[in-house]
């Protein structure tokens, strides 16, 4: 038989295909490899929106008439978010979804001998009948996993089951003594005649140690698929696979002809594990109680948008891993296989959902869409041990609570026909893979519960953001007890919880929203102790792993989710290295949470606030070498108040077996007027360091004037909104200091900054936070421009440096209608120690000033 002696294969095509954005007759092609997206860098630039179209791929492959007896498939393994595909013009297939894998069989149109054209179409267009219709996460379009031509002999195991691999793992009987491996496998004849074949499996150890084999003979019709289901005997006291110890037996699934010939053969992990979940008790792993505590994660990654070479997302695992995590949601839609395989190899456990999130779209094609997209997600991800977990909808009655345009009868049908899709996902789920537990993510609304949605899946997962959007950070627990109270048989967890934070912010006064680190620090530590001391809840998964793109955003950073412990380039916030001392037991480490600081201004004051993170008991702190403390760590965390010296000070923390050390340059400021001052920024109207690292200005929080100091004589901080966090004001144009702009000082009619003598460069830091640019727009390229019209919204004032008028008539809404980050420069010669005094005359409305940056000259 000819098959035998021609290879299959496996071949990534990546490299070199042609891309054109739009139609594919603009003639613009451009040659890229995957992964790629068109939405790298235009989800974060200044203007609102981004690509959502058509993009085009091309590509010739050669194929050479000695293949012509296999069978070609072209394998995608994740493009966003429909694909056409075309070989030699003619329409192979089409797929709807941007997470999950797909094959098509092209066979029947290659050419032999001779160069064949690929053409794929993608499309990130908003589509009413595919989800997700409307996230906080950005759509990014385009090919943007590894895409692979794999050809297969003429009999083979099926690729064609929702581009499964073609075999599902099921255990039975698992527990300490004794453990089993069941295996359905599907196998694919395309011979014109009945062949008989033959499955060959054999489970080893990871010593690979052959521990069973097992032959199954069998004919398949032509054209057929045939099923198979193979019971392997149990192994007896079988080494359990869980977190701490991933251990992981091989099974080796093996297709031969009558004649011994191997036509087909695939790996797979085994890991020997139950799990459940008890309403009062939480999670069991291998019968044991097991508080799950880890992050969610996003696939995206700074400067590649989605398409993240697997090496760089593989980090990620490891990085989660090294903090001590035990379990990773992948949000909100299927990552990588690769990923998932290194989950079960490194020992996470994992909550793989599809990207059901916000609302839904009340038709037969969105609903014929999450169902395939489930099948494809539960046949893909069935093998993993590492997948404890498979959910379908995140937040689904978002949209619902904050609608306001709909009527009652139209929210009423909304929760009806939302109710009915999530019943037939999980009806589907529970079907499809019996050994899982079903989830579901919900966000702080009673409707969850009205609707009881909330009763469906076997585990529900919380969104919970008090400390954030609302509330306390302690009044989780209360929301806790009162669930568990109201619903004493329903298993829960918090599934997302975190504020924002950007390390150029620094305060020792950490308050609700201002994007400090010092805040995240203190809303992740009171979460965790409130889950810890409740063992009904199962665990909790931070939100997030990583900072990551959200085109609409205006955090700290525009168009990113700041929620992250480590941010977008992955680089760790302190919060991670909490985490990692908290949740590491295994690598003994120390570190001290200033690091992303080099400067240090201390004003009126010489001593500092200091946390250091480990995981062991003690350590001891020195300062400039002198020894300055016993530390002792509780719950990770240290703190000291360190004295500090002007100039270069090194900060060294010992324990039994780790250390840490930073230099960090002091800055004393006791009286201005003694002092030469080169460089002094002021983060007017606000109680936070803002460190603009770019130019190494720190813009200190700012004070009431006191005399040979600096301060406001009068004035308050501005805010959009009674609700804190909506006065921050976002998308401020041509600007990357937003955190700067963000807060500032209103009503302020004078500014006093007592510096000595001399020539200086005084720059002024203005925006009109009422302007709006499109910020409101969410998810599509429509742009509305709102200047303000309300004339009694306009601010109009003077500005002097001493007695000096520098600008007149400064109306920002008038003179700058979009949202924009204004730099005021003058030129002053400070004599007779008058200092210098900014007034802001109003002639209309209030005056407002975001910061002071202040520049010798001399
Ligand atoms: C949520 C959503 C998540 C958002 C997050 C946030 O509850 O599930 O997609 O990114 O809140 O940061 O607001």
């Amino acid at each position: 038989m000819f098959s035998s002696k021609i290879e299959a294969q496996n071949i990534t095509i990546n490299s070199g295909w042609q891309f054109s954005l739009g139609n594919k007759t603009s003639n613009n092609w451009e040659t890229i490899n995957l992964p790629h997206t068109w939405n790298k860098d235009d989800a974060f630039d200044d203007k609102k929106g981004y690509y959502r179209g058509i993009g085009w791929y091309k590509k010739q492959l050669f194929f050479s008439k000695t293949k012509r007896n296999l069978i070609h498939y072209l394998h995608f393994k994740g493009v966003n978010q429909e694909t056409d595909v075309y070989v030699n013009g003619n329409h192979v297939g089409n797929h709807k979804g941007g997470y999950t894998a797909f094959n098509f069989n092209i066979s029947k149109w290659i050419h032999y001998d001779a160069y064949n054209l690929i053409e794929v179409k993608v499309s990130n267009s908003h589509n009413k009948n595919i989800p997700p219709l409307d996230a906080d996460f950005t759509f990014y379009g385009g090919i943007y996993r590894d895409v692979e031509l794999v050809s297969k002999q003429q009999q083979h195991i099926s690729l064609s089951d929702f581009a499964s691999e073609g075999f599902y793992v099921d255990y039975y009987h698992v527990s300490e003594e004794k453990a089993g491996v069941e295996v359905k496998v599907l196998i694919d004849n395309f011979e014109h005649s009945r062949t008989s074949n033959v499955i060959r499996l054999s489970l080893s150890d990871a010593e690979n140690n052959t521990l069973l084999t097992e032959k199954r003979s069998f004919s398949v019709n032509a054209n057929q698929t045939s099923v198979l289901t193979i019971k392997l005997p149990e192994i007896n006291t079988p080494k359990l696979w869980s977190p701490e110890t991933p251990y992981l037996y091989k099974l080796h699934v093996s297709l031969l002809d009558k004649n011994g010939i191997v036509l087909d053969e695939k790996w797979q992990n085994i890991g020997f594990r139950w799990v459940s979940v008890d309403a009062n008790k939480g999670l069991f792993l291998n019968g044991k109680p097991y508080k799950i505590i880890g992050v969610n994660r996003h696939q995206d990654y700074q400067g590649y948008g989605n398409a993240v070479p697997i090496h760089l997302q593989k980090k990620d695992i490891h990085l989660i891993k090294n903090m001590g995590a035990n379990i990773i949601r992948f949000a909100h839609y299927p990552h990588s296989q690769d990923l998932l395989k290194l989950c079960d190899e490194l020992g996470l456990l994992v909550w793989s959902e599809i990207p059901i999130v916000n609302k839904v779209t009340n038709s037969k094609a969105f609903y014929d869409s999450c169902l395939t997209m489930q099948e494809e997600h539960l046949k893909q991800y069935y093998n993993y041990p590492s997948v404890v977990m498979f959910g379908y909808m995140n937040e689904i009655f978002l949209r619902l609570a904050f609608d306001n345009k709909s009527t009652t009868k139209e929210k009423e049908d909304a929760k009806v026909y939302t109710y009915k899709l999530a019943k037939q996902l999980e009806d589907f789920t529970r079907k499809h893979a019996p050994n899982r537990l079903t989830v579901m993510a919900l966000h702080f609304n009673e409707l969850y519960n009205d609707t009881k949605i909330a009763d469906l899946s076997m585990l529900i997962g919380w969104n919970l953001y008090f400390g954030w959007y609302h509330d306390k950070i302690y009044d989780l627990g209360t929301f806790l007890d009162d669930q568990h109270k109201r619903f004493p048989n329903r298993s829960i967890m918090v599934s997302e919880y975190g504020p924002g934070a950007d390390i150029r912010i620094a305060t020792t006064i950490p308050k609700k929203y201002d994007y400090s680190q010092q805040y995240q620090l203190l809303l992740h530590k009171g979460y965790y102790q409130q889950v810890a001391e409740r063992n009904f809840v199962a665990g909790m998964t931070a939100w997030n792993f990583a900072d990551f793109g959200s085109e609409f955003r205006g955090d700290a950073i525009p168009h990113v989710n700041q929620k992250g412990l480590v941010q977008y380039n992955r680089e760790p916030k302190d919060i991670y290295y909490w985490y990692k001392a908290v949740l590491n037991q295994h690598e003994s480490f120390v570190h001290i949470a200033l690091k992303h600081q080099n400067m240090l201004h201390l004003v009126n004051e010489t001593s500092y606030p200091i946390s250091i993170f480990s995981n062991q008991k003690a350590g001891k702190l020195y300062i400039n070498d002198v020894f300055f403390k016993d530390l002792e760590f509780k719950n990770g965390l240290a703190t000291a108040l360190v004295s500090f010296t002007e100039g270069e000070n090194h900060i060294k923390v010992i324990t039994n077996s780790s250390e840490d050390s930073h230099t960090i340059q002091v800055n004393l400021i006791g009286n201005l007027k003694e002092e030469k001052i080169e460089r002094l920024g002021i983060n007017v109207g606000s109680h936070f360091n803002f460190i603009d690292s770019e130019n190494q200005i720190t813009f200190i929080a700012d004070r009431p004037y006191s005399k040979n100091l600096f301060g406001y004589l009068n004035g308050s901080p501005f805010n959009l909104s009674k609700e804190k966090h909506q006065g921050i004001p976002y998308d401020i144009r041509n600007t990357n200091l937003e955190p700067l702009y963000q807060t500032m000082l209103e009503d302020c009619t004078k500014y006093k900054i007592d510096i000595p003598n001399g020539y200086y460069k005084i720059t002024l830091y203005f925006v009109e936070p009422q302007l709006k640019n499109d910020a409101d727009i969410i998810y599509n390229l429509k742009t509305s421009k709102k200047a303000i019209n309300n004339k009694s919204k306009q601010r109009i004032f003077n500005i002097l440096l001493n007695q000096t008028l520098v600008e007149s008539h400064f109306n920002m809404a008038e003179q700058y209608p979009e949202k924009y980050g204004i730099e005021k420069s003058a030129k002053i010669n400070i004599k007779n120690n008058e200092g210098v005094t900014i007034s802001l005359k109003p002639m209309e409305g209030k005056p407002l000033i975001s910061g002071i940056l202040i520049e010798n000259l001399n």
